[in-house]
């Protein structure tokens, strides 16, 4: 009898020594411990047929044992299952020493390059950088810039309202910037401001919802159009071409008076006449003109002391001239092969 129950412990010792994994172990203990089949309970059957008095011991032996299998295989279990778990870990891990993926960097877009250039040249004049909200109200966008209500310069610009009650919009212009301006600066006010603007225009070769514009603003006393011209000059001059030449022709713009058309002489054939300039040796670059005193006045400067120019142009524009660009959209679409060429 004792016999039996060592034989039974040294046969489950090997199982145990056998278990590799989970199918192993499942295997052992199912040969084991199955609830009508182990060998645990199949052996307590065998209390039946002995005689009366070698029962208890031999039951007691076998509880023994049935507790040692099911502690031993509960140890295993947890074993096995510590094992699967560092194994996971190790295989998840990783190693930071490796070198890594070479990460695509961006590239200064050209346009907001340009606009660097175009705000520093301004600066070393001694004008101020001035910043406002893409989101205006119809007051800063039109009314200050003399252009009320059923003005048609207003149906000329689609405009992105947000709701019209609340007269909340995506302003049209950077001129409205410059308002800001004289509000907040008392004259002598030298301002540039440069930012995004939006229109509601078919997205196509020539046309984007979305450019960038600058504007330039200058009030003090005895402003004139001669300072208009000089200052012009130099710019153009700098961001152009030292060669650049100028002319102004009249132009209409609600917010000045007198109000010019400005042009470069062409800077691809210098003024002999190409493709570009359709022959004529000019290129149309930018609007400007003489601070309307009306628009001077709704801003709280006053007018009979003091007088202003301004201009107006797109950035854009600049960019496809400067660099030969035939699709505006190339400098929306974000493309690296395009934007690494500038
Ligand atoms: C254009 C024309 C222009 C201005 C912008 C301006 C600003 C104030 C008062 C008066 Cl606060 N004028 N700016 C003046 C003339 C023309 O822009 O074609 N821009 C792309």
């Amino acid at each position: 009898m004792i016999d039996q129950i060592r034989d039974l412990t040294d046969q489950f010792e090997k199982d145990l020594a056998s278990v590799r994994d989970m199918d192993t172990y499942a295997a052992v203990r199912n040969k084991w411990l199955a609830r009508e089949t182990g060998l645990i309970t199949a052996s307590m059957k065998r209390l039946r047929d002995m005689p009366r008095e070698d029962r208890p011991a031999f039951g007691q032996a076998m509880n023994e044992l049935r507790v040692r299998v099911e502690e031993r295989m509960a140890k295993l279990l947890d074993g096995l299952k510590l094992a699967a778990r560092e194994q996971e870990i190790a295989r998840k891990s990783v190693d930071v020493t490796r070198p890594g993926f070479p990460y695509p960097l961006g590239w200064e877009h050209p346009i907001r390059r340009l606009q660097a250039e175009i705000e520093q040249i301004f600066v070393s004049m001694g004008f101020r950088v001035f910043d406002c909200p893409e989101v205006e109200t119809e007051y800063y966008n039109f009314e200050a810039l003399n252009m009320p209500r059923r003005h048609p310069a207003r149906d000329a610009q689609d405009t992105f309202y947000f709701d019209e009650a609340a007269l909340r919009l995506l302003r049209t212009h950077c001129s409205t910037v410059q308002v800001h301006a004289m509000e907040t600066m008392k004259p002598p006010v030298r301002a540039v401001s440069a930012g995004r603007v939006y229109r509601r225009d078919p997205f196509d070769a020539t046309h984007s919802p979305m450019f960038f514009q600058v504007d330039v603003l200058a009030v003090d006393e005895g402003i004139t159009m001669g300072d208009l011209k000089g200052t012009l000059e130099m710019f153009l001059k700098r961001i152009f071409h030292p060669d650049t030449q100028m002319r102004l022709r009249p132009g209409y713009f609600p917010f000045v008076e007198p109000g010019a058309e400005v042009d470069i002489s062409c800077i691809f054939c210098f003024g002999k006449g190409c493709r570009i300039c359709k022959q004529t040796g000019w290129i149309e670059i930018l609007g400007a003109g003489m601070v309307h005193p009306k628009v001077l006045r709704m801003s709280g400067v006053d007018d009979s002391r003091y007088s202003g120019f301004a201009w107006g142009m797109g950035i854009d524009r600049v960019a496809i001239l400067k660099y030969g660009v035939e699709d505006i959209r190339l400098f929306f679409e974000n493309d690296l092969r395009f934007l690494r060429q500038f």
